[in-house]
């Protein structure tokens, strides 16, 4: 089995480096994720101090990991304001767990919205919940003969969830800076849909720590954190072993891969990169190539719908 070769994020303190070693189950690299760069310190001290002047929050999170994209600082941080919950990339996601996870969020109180702001499909509901959620308060502008107060609403979530893109979706024009990698946006803007409604887009934002190591790697999976500071090839390893797991037929269909009982996840990125013809010389597999298809075919839908989280109560299943 060749040594994995080119390793990225070299120069990310946060960081742990993988032994350069053979990947196998046996000696599984440990990958610490860990990306809280000086611009997200600043995003949320600009959300604290734009509260004042939102009446709702919009909390977007990926409906393929509506666990690690929550982030567990929103609570202090927007504390009292009302909040509604969108699982977004709903597309992309398992649609039987959409429905589970919609209803965890009822159940415990919270509005929650499925969205694809890819097609648009669940986004026109947006404007009418917004408004049954704030429903007494805008009677209560009626009565003091606040008429054509605009509703303002602010738009959070961790890196690439779809906040643009979401914000152009329900403005219906290219208003905010939409792209398919985390970091896109690095201030706030105001974009105005009509007379009656006004939405912040705020840059995505991660926490200090993980306190669950899991949670690095499925945002990373997803590409709410950056590739470069991460090791592409361990990343792959992680991911390939989970979808295994759960998700063998996705695999077997996409890649031909025969996956035993017993597997060794390396040892599928190679037989996947061989059976996609990805060899440099001497016959080897170019296994960075593989991995880094292995995440983007993950990331763009082309693998399938996974949905890699449960509903708290059974979510040990998963990790
Ligand atoms: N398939 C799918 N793709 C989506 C969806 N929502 C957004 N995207 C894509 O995800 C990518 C990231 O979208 P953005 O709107 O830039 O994400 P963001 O949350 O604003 O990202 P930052 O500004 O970097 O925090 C874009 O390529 C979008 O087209 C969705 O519901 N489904
Ligand atoms: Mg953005």
């Amino acid at each position: 089995m060749p040594k994995p070769k080119k390793r990225g994020g070299s120069n990310n303190r946060w960081v742990k480096k993988p032994k350069p070693q053979k990947q196998q189950e046996t000696q599984r690299e440990e990958l610490t994720v860990q990306w809280y760069p000086g611009h997200m310190a600043k995003t949320r001290r600009m959300i604290q101090e734009n509260l004042r002047l939102v009446d709702l929050v919009v909390e977007i999170l990926d409906a393929r990991i509506p666990v690690s994209s929550r982030n567990p600082d929103l609570d202090a941080l927007v504390e009292g304001k009302p909040r509604l919950v969108l699982l977004n990339r709903a597309d992309q996601a398992d649609p039987a767990l959409n429905q589970r996870w919609s209803e965890f969020f009822r159940q415990r109180g919270c509005s929650v919205l499925q969205t694809d702001c890819k097609s648009g499909a669940g986004v026109k509901a947006f404007s009418g919940v917004v408004k049954a959620i704030l429903k007494e308060q805008m009677e209560k502008w009626q009565e003091k003969g606040m008429l054509g107060r605009p509703v303002r609403v602010m738009v959070v979530g961790v890196p690439n969830v779809g906040k643009s893109t979401f914000i152009n979706r329900v403005a219906n024009r290219k208003s905010a800076v939409a792209q398919n990698r985390p970091g896109v946006t690095r201030g706030k803007q105001w974009v105005n849909v009509d007379e009656g409604l006004d939405l912040l887009d705020t840059p995505g934002i991660l926490w200090p720590k993980f306190e669950d190591k899991t949670v690095g790697l499925h945002l990373a999976f997803t590409g709410a954190v950056k590739d470069t500071v991460v090791d592409i090839e361990t990343l792959a390893l992680h991911l390939m072993r989970l979808l295994a797991r759960r998700y063998p037929a996705a695999l077997k269909e996409r890649y031909r891969l025969e996956i035993p009982d017993e597997f060794d996840a390396w040892s599928l990125v190679e037989q996947a990169g061989r059976n996609r013809g990805f060899l440099i010389s001497g016959g080897e597999v170019d296994t960075e190539r593989m991995s880094r298809v292995l995440l983007e075919e993950f990331r763009s839908g082309k693998l399938g719908r996974f949905t890699l989280e449960l509903p708290p109560e059974r979510r040990e299943e998963l990790l």
